[in-house]
C-alpha cells in the first residue's frame, strides 16, 4: 500500500511539477482541434484522391456491364430474326416478288401453305416487318439492312428476281447498334424454295400449237404505231408463211410494207388452255428484225400486248434503232388475267410494229422468226 501510493505519489508529483514549470508543453484543449482539422483536411484530400482514381473504374465495369447486355440483347434479335425469316421461306410455296439484291432495304413476298401472300420488309421504324400483307408487325430492329439475293437451281453466281425461277433465297440483315455502346452485328441464312421448281412454264409457240385453229397470226401496214382495236391487220398468213415463224432458225416471214407513211404489223393470237385465274404470269418473247431503208428512219421493231380490261396495247419491249435480229420480251404478273380475253376468253394478244414508216421508194421490212408466249401457271 504505501509503496503503491509512493509511486502514484511520484508521477504525480512529477507531472504537476513539469506542468508547473513548462506550461506550455501541456496539450491545451486548443491544441488538440487544430491537429484534428489538419488531419481531417488531409483525411478528406486522401479519400478525394482515393474515390478520383476509383470512380471511373467503376464507370467502366459498369459500361462494359451495358454493353455486354445490349451485345447479348441485339445478338438475341438478330438470331430470332433471322429463324424467323428461314423458318418461313423454307416453307414458302412460290415467291412472289423479290427486291434486287442490290437494294439494302429488300424486300420480299412469297406465298405460304395456305395461299396467304406474306412479306417481309422494313418498316418506318426502322424493324424488319412480317404478315400476311395488309397487315404486317413488327419482328425486330432496328436494322439497317435488310437484303435479299435470289438464285435459280444452278447457277449460285448470278443473281436473279425472276420469281419463276428462284429456288434459293440468301437474307442478310443488320441490326443497327443500340447507342454508341454496341457494334452493328450482320447476320445471315438462307432457304431453298420447295415448289417453285415444280411449276414448269406453259409454253405456246406456232410449231406446237395448230395454225389457224387456236393459234392465229395476221400482217398489213398501218399509218400510227399501234392500232386502238386488237383486231388489226387482219389478213392471216399462209400455211407456208407460217412456216417462217414455227422456229427461232434465222428464216423469216417478211412482210414488206407496200405505201408511203405507214409501219409494218404483225398481230399474234394465241387461245390458251388454262382458265385466266389459274394464270400467273405471261411471258412474250418475239424474234426476229425491222428494217428501214431510208438513213434518216428509224430501225428495230416494238412489241405490244394487248389490256382486255384496258382495250389498249400496252409496250412490252422497244428493240431500239437496229437493224439486226433482236428478241424483245415483257412479262404481266400480277394482273395477267387483264391481258387474257377475247370472245372465248381465252385469248392473248400481241403486236409488233416497225419502228418507223416507209419513205418513198425505200424499203421498209418486219422479219418475223420466232414468236412465243410462255405462261407461269397458279397451282391450287
Ligand atoms: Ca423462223
Amino acid at each position: 500500500m504505501p509503496k503503491l501510493s509512493k509511486v502514484n505519489d511520484s508521477y504525480m508529483v512529477q507531472y504537476m511539477r513539469r506542468r508547473k514549470h513548462n506550461p506550455s508543453k501541456a496539450p491545451s484543449k486548443a491544441g488538440l482541434r487544430a491537429v484534428t482539422l489538419v488531419e481531417m483536411i488531409i483525411a478528406v484530400a486522401m479519400m478525394a484522391i482515393i474515390f478520383a482514381t476509383i470512380l471511373p473504374l467503376f464507370a467502366g465495369i459498369r459500361n462494359s456491364w451495358d454493353s455486354k447486355q445490349a451485345n447479348a440483347e441485339a445478338i438475341q434479335n438478330g438470331r430470332v430474326l433471322i429463324d424467323h425469316l428461314n423458318r418461313n421461306l423454307s416453307k414458302a410455296v412460290r415467291i412472289v416478288s423479290v427486291s434486287d439484291s442490290s437494294q439494302t432495304d429488300g424486300y420480299i413476298e412469297f406465298e405460304d401453305n395456305d395461299s396467304n401472300t406474306c412479306r417481309y420488309d422494313i418498316a418506318a421504324n426502322n424493324d424488319v416487318e412480317f404478315g400476311v400483307i395488309g397487315s404486317l408487325s413488327d419482328l425486330a430492329g432496328p436494322v439497317s439492312q435488310l437484303r435479299f439475293t435470289c438464285y435459280d437451281g444452278n447457277d449460285f453466281s448470278h443473281p436473279t428476281t425472276d420469281v419463276n425461277s428462284v429456288r434459293f433465297v440468301k437474307v442478310q440483315t443488320t441490326l443497327a447498334g443500340l447507342g454508341a455502346l454496341t457494334q452493328d452485328k450482320t447476320f445471315s441464312t438462307s432457304a431453298y424454295i420447295r415448289t417453285n421448281g415444280n411449276v414448269p412454264r406453259i409454253m405456246y409457240d406456232y410449231y406446237t400449237r395448230a395454225q389457224g385453229t387456236n393459234v392465229f397470226a395476221y400482217s398489213g401496214e398501218h399509218g400510227p404505231k399501234f392500232p386502238s382495236d386488237p383486231t388489226t391487220p387482219s389478213s392471216q398468213l399462209n400455211s407456208a408463211e407460217y412456216d417462217g415463224i414455227e422456229v427461232d432458225d434465222g428464216s423469216f416471214y417478211v412482210y414488206s410494207v407496200p405505201s408511203e407513211g405507214t409501219r409494218g404489223l404483225m398481230r399474234f393470237v394465241v387461245q390458251i388452255d388454262q382458265r385466266e385465274g389459274r394464270v400467273g404470269q405471261i411471258i412474250a418473247t418475239w424474234t426476229g428484225k425491222g428494217v428501214n431503208g431510208h438513213p434518216q428512219r428509224t430501225d428495230g421493231a416494238s412489241l405490244y400486248i394487248w389490256n382486255y380490261d384496258n382495250s389498249q396495247y400496252e409496250l412490252l419491249q422497244d428493240s431500239g434503232n437496229t437493224e439486226a435480229e433482236v428478241t424483245v420480251t415483257g412479262t404481266r404478273g400480277s394482273q395477267a388475267p387483264s391481258y387474257i380475253g377475247g370472245a372465248s376468253g381465252n385469248t392473248i394478244t400481241l403486236l409488233v410494229t416497225s419502228n418507223d414508216k416507209r419513205t418513198g421508194w425505200k424499203v421498209n421490212n418486219l422479219y418475223t422468226d420466232y414468236v412465243k408466249v410462255e405462261l407461269s401457271p397458279i397451282y391450287p
